[in-house]
């Protein structure tokens, strides 16, 4: 596959931008190879700058759960583009949206719009602990929230693959009020809960972790967290940031029937333009200023233009019959990936909930970010230029998840199980 473009592309790149890119995980440092230039992508398909086309699992990291360029989205956006692109100045649009996101989510009374993932934790677990009066905070050994200093502590997605243990520039005394726990570890929370509880703001955890590879919530351990977070005061944070919206209509917290007191949002509720959110019960929320003593800001938080592009994904999400059809697809793209690890006896577990997918190359059976540690990482690297080579387009590491979207074609699946069975031979 001729990609020179993209390869001149990334040395201009690496002369104006670190690495050459906006966010580490992009650089596909993991896999040993160059990332791709994206000219342009429609439905579930993304077209590199030499013209290389890939049937995309990616998804832009969650948000494109309509598949790219979807219509319903970008009519909306031509249309408020009109009315101009920001003003400092509330819209209708912010209060649309935000009505959106309570009617579909009962936990959540009233909500905060921010630009990111990591503005979204960052200012729920600052309400936390504004909230409780406490500064200790509990997250989960690979879950990632983004990388606001308190929580690079063991986080997952690009510090997994990146290996970074925490990170250089994030001050000891920044990262001494947070523990991090192995994830699924209920009696491990337990005994750190009955020891200072009491001194927990909150804990905070990914409901489905996506971060180290996608690993589902064992049983019981959300309503462990639950009854633990209630019993101490302290508050129950679900990073829904990547969940949200992607593995249900209410997202992870109606899977699993558990209400929490916060919940993050974002990448599906911008629909592919910048939009974090953050929200849970008014008692809480209305501690964020100008109501309460909370401060929390952002220039172009609730800017129009991506809330336009939130409303209108997440309209077309509530559509009747929406998850089923996409589930029965993620269902059917897994059970074929399952089969290509068997009929090639490959070590490995594919798993999902929702359509959020992962692909663990390990006989472990992976419930924490320890046992995701002992994938083989080599032969990860392989699947991934293999499945490249063969026009599929995943995430360049072994602790991310994959995305299908309503675009994908059961053509697109069958196109990828053949693709996964020859790349499985060559492993
Ligand atoms: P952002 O600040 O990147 O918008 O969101 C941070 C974040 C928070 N919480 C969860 C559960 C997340 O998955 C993320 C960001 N996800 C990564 C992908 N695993 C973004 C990709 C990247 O860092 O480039």
């Amino acid at each position: 596959m001729n990609t020179d473009r993209s390869k001149q592309l990334f040395e201009s790149a690496k002369n104006v931008i670190p690495g050459g890119v906006n966010s580490p995980v992009r650089a596909c440092k993991s896999v040993g190879t160059d990332p791709l230039f994206i000219e342009e992508a429609s439905g579930p398909t993304i077209t590199d700058a030499d013209g290389n086309s890939y049937i995309d699992y990616v998804g832009s990291w969650g948000p494109m759960i309509l598949g790219h360029n979807h219509p319903f989205v970008t009519e909306a956006l031509q249309g408020v583009l009109s009315r101009g692109t920001s003003f400092g100045a509330p819209t209708d649009l912010e209060t649309e949206l935000s009505e959106i996101v309570i009617d579909m989510v009962p936990s959540i009374e009233m909500v905060r719009m921010v630009n990111s993932g990591t503005e979204a934790t960052m200012s729920a677990i600052r309400l936390a602990r504004g909230v409780t009066g406490r500064d200790k905070i509990i997250k989960f050994d690979g879950c990632y929230h983004g990388h606001a200093d308190s929580l690079l502590v063991e986080a997952g997605s690009g510090i997994a693959t990146l290996n970074i243990p925490g990170s250089p520039g994030v001050p000891e005394s920044f990262v001494k009020h947070t523990l991090s726990l192995p994830y699924n570890d209920i009696k491990c929370v337990k005994k750190v809960m009955d020891e200072e509880g009491d001194k927990i703001a909150c804990i905070i955890l990914e409901p489905v972790a996506g971060n180290m590879g996608m690993i589902p919530p064992a049983k019981g351990f959300l309503e462990a967290l639950r009854e633990l977070t209630e019993k101490y005061g302290a508050l129950l944070i679900f990073d829904e940031v990547m969940t949200g919206f992607r593995v249900a209509k209410g997202c992870a917290q109606e899977l699993f029937n558990i209400s929490p007191d916060l919940t993050c949002l974002g990448k599906i509720i911008g629909g592919g333009l910048p939009v974090g959110a953050y929200g849970g019960k008014k008692k809480f929320m209305e501690q964020m200023a100008p109501v309460g003593p909370v401060y929390q800001a952002g220039t172009l938080s609730g800017n129009p233009l991506a809330m336009t592009a939130g409303i209108a994904t997440l309209t077309k999400v509530k559509e009747d019959g929406f998850y089923d059809e996409l589930n029965k697809k993620a269902e059917y793209l897994v059970k074929g990936l399952k089969k290509s690890l068997e009929e090639n006896d490959i070590k490995g577990s594919v798993g999902r909930v929702g359509s959020m997918f992962g692909l663990f190359f390990t006989d472990q059976n992976v419930s924490d970010f320890a046992s995701a540690k002992t994938s083989d990482l080599d032969r990860f690297s392989k699947y991934y230029k293999g499945m490249l080579n063969e026009g599929i387009y995943l995430a360049p590491s072994q602790f991310e998840a994959g995305f299908v979207s309503a675009a994908h074609t059961y053509e697109d699946l069958d196109k990828t199980i053949e693709a996964a069975s020859k790349v499985m031979k060559s492993l």
